[in-house]
């Protein structure tokens, strides 16, 4: 009995609706629905499954098969599908959608009726002219209703429809058939939809990722790389992973849009005309920059304004520029070495902060058509362009010379514009600007290490000439460093020089208005080969020897003098036999114990870090320099004036370290600082900072209006009281105990390096050379090889470079000694080996004219040989204000008591000789007596007035005897000619 015919009665009478949704992950292989023709499915057998097509009210087919044989046992029926292509998927989805009767709700069916079916696929690769094998499928599953109905349900109009799924794969064939085997239940089969899954085509983060089969194994992602929309570009990486039920899942990295476009709605968009877009990035598109335009859509950058300008640098978010005007209220000053321009800022800086300004230099003759240009002939501090201040220091232009120049501001852009630039224009004439020059140089004669040149003073000058500056290089090192010496003759002998190297020389002259041109430079390479440097040595210890004649016949001529009872100024000094030995300190390791320590910046692995610790950097745009002041050894120094926001603007010095310096120059130049920085005391010169993050390197100082104390005590002789000069001497000793408190060792303590303000407080300056002496001009080298300024140096100090605190109050008694006698030269023109020797033998300097005994005394204690029995710088302080305090303490002068002495020829260790032949004897020359008779010299006074030149013509042939006699002239003719300044008569 079949039961068909009623279901579909039923099933139409009920109307299904089976629309269904579409689902946008879901790629349908076959959906019974949607098919308008026939399905063509086969049954097995025959009278088994009955495929009934009827029409929905869209006129659309409706697909069902049914079967309905409950009654009878054994039932096998089999609907087969067409064959289905696999396409893409790996797992196929498979829906049914069916009814179901419950077999208790039909009569006399008990035993038969079945309440499930079979689903069943079998995978092939050939579409057609399958034959129908039930043994070749593989079951999916067996398929039970959720839901069954009964009869009274049909009754009551309740239909129950089933839909069930089930997954099937992998699928490896390219497609299979599905077979349904009903067993004897009641079935309809309303739809088969068999779809499989994919994550689908779709935009995210600029990138687009396009349709993805998942995996079959449900637990792995497909990692999908995405592709940027147009107009964009990656960042990172974009990627999705395709998750097995389609979804996308963990998106990561992202597209932006390129540069001229924009994001709008998850695609790039070209920016609108008058906006721009510089840079590929997530950011909207801008509005052009002031005096810029775009035009069309899609700028990536706006054109400037025609006179308005980019320079390469400018980012494209910068308005456009346009170079500046001229600088204004140019104006000059000259005085006697240097010419100072200085100007304001252009009124129009174009838009710009980059201003800088280049100077041009004419110089014209009588002539207009007799210009050139002349920055490579001048200097320019602190260069000729570049500048970033108003105003340029000029130095060493010519005296009576018309000079124009020019001062053009620029600015990043001005190189672009086509436009003449403007210029604000000066013409400077420096007719009583400076001195006239001296001639060119003239060998007089040479050896491997020292050179004597002499040249013609300058014919036409109506100034005084106060000194020539004689200025010598390395030819090969002129970038790196100079040394220059100075002379009141018009010759010199330049010793120290390295053998076999070519050297450059030039001289200038200086007079109260100023400088001259150097001269023409006149180059010379030293004769010998570098093994010169040991017999060089070879030859102070002749010098050295030959000086001890010559000191002979001083000490000789002095006790002579001494005996006739005129001269009051060189006398074997007396030590005190009671002088308590002083341990420790005097050998410099033992700073005072509480006060901060002196730390060498030569400890740090890196030196600059020790710039960083103890030094402050200043912005050069604080400092203004006004005028150059005096030569350093790394570079110029100047004047000016320091700028602290909140603070009172000051003056100060700076030193400059002069451009093409090499690393170490830079180093040791910023040494200083890195000493002075630590250092807070009255007496030692205040350090305010340093400029080392922009050219050029700058040390920065405290202003001392007095300058240098050697050449301010010259330039006052006699002016003070002795109380004044004490004052200085206790400034100076104070700033020397707080040093040696700290543990530092001055090592050059000289007038020459004390600086003198306005107040005449006197501040220790000069501390980079504690380690290197090599800048000092009376730095001379010794024989164990150091380099030591000898007439200021202890004798330890000399002989094994046995620095220490001790040794600095040697020099400290030295110094003394120069502010009494008002910038005196240490044992005057005597030669440093004569110096060495004396000190050895015990002598020591005299009081100088005016001197008070109490501080005489002071130096000689000083001055003693045992170090330990020096006196220490506090011990100093405290001696001087007592004298301070009890000023009748200082009215004894020495030469009142030299005068009350009974027999100054008591201590006599030494014949005494008056004559040439006995001179000759004492430095060991004997065999030239007959020339000096000869030639007319008989008397003392008219040897001392004898020069090299006059040595060399009375027939003294051997350089190294015309030497010995010649320095023993020169100290015998120096200590006659002061002899005769201070009104004596030999
Ligand atoms: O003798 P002066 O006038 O004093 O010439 C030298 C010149 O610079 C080269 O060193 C002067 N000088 C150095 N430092 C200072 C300073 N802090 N204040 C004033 N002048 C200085 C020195």
């Amino acid at each position: 009995m079949s039961f068909g015919n009623r279901f579909v009665l039923v099933s139409l009478f009920l109307g299904f609706s089976l629309t269904r949704l579409s689902y946008s992950n879901q790629v349908v292989l076959l959906d019974t629905t949607s098919v308008l023709g026939e399905l063509g499915w086969k049954t097995y057998p025959i009278n088994g499954w009955d495929a009934i097509t009827e029409m929905d009210e869209q006129n659309r087919p409706i697909h069902t098969f049914q079967v309905c044989n409950v009654m009878e046992p054994n039932q096998n029926n089999w609907l087969r599908s067409n064959w289905i292509s696999r396409q893409a998927a790996q797992k196929i989805y498979v829906e049914l959608r069916f009814t179901l009767r419950d077999c208790n709700s039909i009569p006399w069916v008990s035993g038969t009726c079945k309440e499930t079916f079979n689903l069943f696929y079998h995978e092939t690769d050939e579409a057609h002219s399958v034959k129908f094998k039930p043994p070749q499928y593989t079951k999916i599953d067996t398929i039970a209703a959720d839901e069954s109905f009964t009869q009274m349900d049909l009754g009551d109009r309740i239909l129950k429809l089933n839909t069930e799924v089930r997954e099937v794969g992998p699928m490896t064939r390219k497609g299979f058939y599905l077979a349904f085997q009903d067993i004897g239940a009641c079935i309809a089969l309303v739809s088969v939809r068999i779809y499989y899954k994919k994550c689908p085509f779709t935009l995210r983060n600029l990138a687009s990722f396009p349709d993805t089969v998942p995996r079959v194994d449900s637990s792995s992602l497909v990692e999908v790389r995405g592709a940027c929309v147009d107009h964009a570009e990656e960042r990172d990486t974009p990627k999705l992973f395709c998750g097995a039920d389609g979804d996308w899942l963990v998106p990561l990295g992202r597209c932006v849009c390129s540069l001229a476009y924009e994001e709008i709605d998850g695609s790039c968009a070209a920016c609108r005309p008058g906006f721009y877009k510089a840079f590929a990035g997530n950011t909207k598109c801008s509005k052009c920059p002031p005096h810029s335009i775009s035009y069309g859509e899609g700028a990536a950058i706006c054109r400037c304004e025609t006179g308005f300008f980019r320079a390469e640098r400018d980012p494209p978010t910068m308005a456009c520029t346009r170079p500046p005007s001229p600088p204004r209220n140019l104006m000059f000053n000259l005085n006697d070495t240097c010419l100072m321009l200085e100007w304001s800022p252009p009124g129009d800086n174009g838009g710009r902060r980059d201003l800088t300004y280049n100077v041009q230099c004419k110089r014209c003759g009588p002539e207009p058509d007799q210009c050139h240009f002349c920055e490579e002939e001048l200097r320019f501090l602190p260069r000729p362009s570049g500048l970033t201040n108003g105003t340029v220091t000029v130095m060493d232009f010519s005296a009576h010379a018309n000079y124009t120049f020019e001062i053009e501001s620029l600015n990043g852009v001005s190189d672009m514009s086509s436009f003449p630039r403007q210029v604000a224009i000066v013409t400077v004439s420096t007719d009583q600007a400076g001195p006239s020059l001296v001639g060119t140089l003239k060998k007089d004669w040479a050896s491997p290490n020292s050179i004597a040149l002499s040249w013609q003073q300058p014919e036409q000058t109506t100034l005084l000439i106060l000194d020539y500056e004689i200025k010598y290089y390395e030819k090969e090192h002129e970038q790196l460093s100079y040394s220059s010496t100075r002379t009141k003759a018009p010759s010199v002998i330049i010793s120290g020089l390295i053998p076999a190297t070519w050297y450059v020389f030039c001289v200038r002259t200086r007079t109260p208005a100023g400088y001259s041109s150097y001269t023409p430079k006149y180059e010379y390479k030293t004769t010998g080969d570098s093994s010169d440097i040991a017999s060089d040595q070879g030859q102070v210890l002749v010098i050295v020897t030959a000086a001890v004649g010559g000191f002979t016949l001083l000490v000789i001529l002095t006790l002579f003098l001494l005996i006739t009872g005129r001269c009051q100024w060189y006398f074997k000094a007396k030590m005190s036999p009671e002088e308590k030995r002083r341990t420790d300190y005097q050998n410099g390791h033992a700073p005072f114990p509480g006060i901060k320590t002196y730390v060498d910046p030569d400890t740090y692995e890196d030196p600059t870090q020790a710039v960083h610790e103890f030094t402050k950097e200043i912005d050069p745009s604080r400092i203004r320099i006004e005028r150059v002041i005096g030569a350093g050894e790394f570079g110029e120094v100047c004047s000016g004036r320091l700028r602290t926001p909140g603070k009172k603007e000051i003056a100060v010095a700076i030193k400059t370290l002069k451009g093409g310096y090499v690393e170490r120059q830079r180093r040791d130049f910023l040494r200083e600082a890195s000493i002075m920085g630590q250092f807070d005391h009255p007496n030692i010169i205040r350090l305010e900072g340093v400029v080392t993050k922009s050219r050029p390197v700058m040390i920065v100082v405290e202003y001392m209006e007095n300058g240098s104390l050697d050449s301010f005590l010259r330039q006052h002789d006699g002016h003070f009281t002795v109380i004044q000069l004490v004052g200085m001497l206790r400034g100076i000793a104070s700033g020397m105990k707080y040093l040696s408190d700290m543990g530092y060792v001055h090592r050059d303590l000289a007038a020459r390096n004390i600086l003198v303000n306005s107040n005449l407080v006197c501040k220790v300056s000069d501390f980079g050379l504690s380690r290197v002496l090599e800048d000092d001009p009376e730095a001379a080298y010794t024989t164990t090889g150091g380099k030591i300024p000898i007439r200021w140096t202890a004798p330890e100090a000399i002989s094994y470079r046995k620095f220490s605190s001790a040794s600095d109050a040697w020099s400290y008694g030295i110094v003394m000694w120069e502010v009494m006698s008002y910038g005196e030269r240490p044992y005057w023109e005597m030669s440093n080996q004569d110096v060495i020797l004396s000190i050895e033998e015990g002598y020591r300097l005299p009081a100088p004219m005016g001197c008070p005994v109490a501080l005489h005394q002071l130096m000689l204690h000083c001055w003693q040989k045992e170090r330990s029995h020096r006196p220490k710088f506090t011990d100093v302080v405290s001696f001087l204000d007592k004298l301070i305090r009890n000023p009748s303490s200082l009215l004894p002068l020495v030469e009142d008591i030299q005068s009350l002495a009974e027999s100054p020829g008591e201590d006599m260790d030494y014949p005494m000789f008056i004559s040439i032949g006995d001179w000759l004897d004492a430095i060991k020359m004997s065999q030239y007596k007959s020339n000096f008779m000869a030639a007319g010299y008989n008397t003392l006074d008219s040897v001392a007035r004898m020069s090299i030149e006059d040595v060399r013509r009375i027939g003294v042939e051997l350089i190294g005897h015309q030497r010995r006699i010649s320095s023993s002239v020169q100290t015998l003719g120096l200590q006659l000619l002061h002899e005769q300044e201070k009104g004596f008569h030999v």
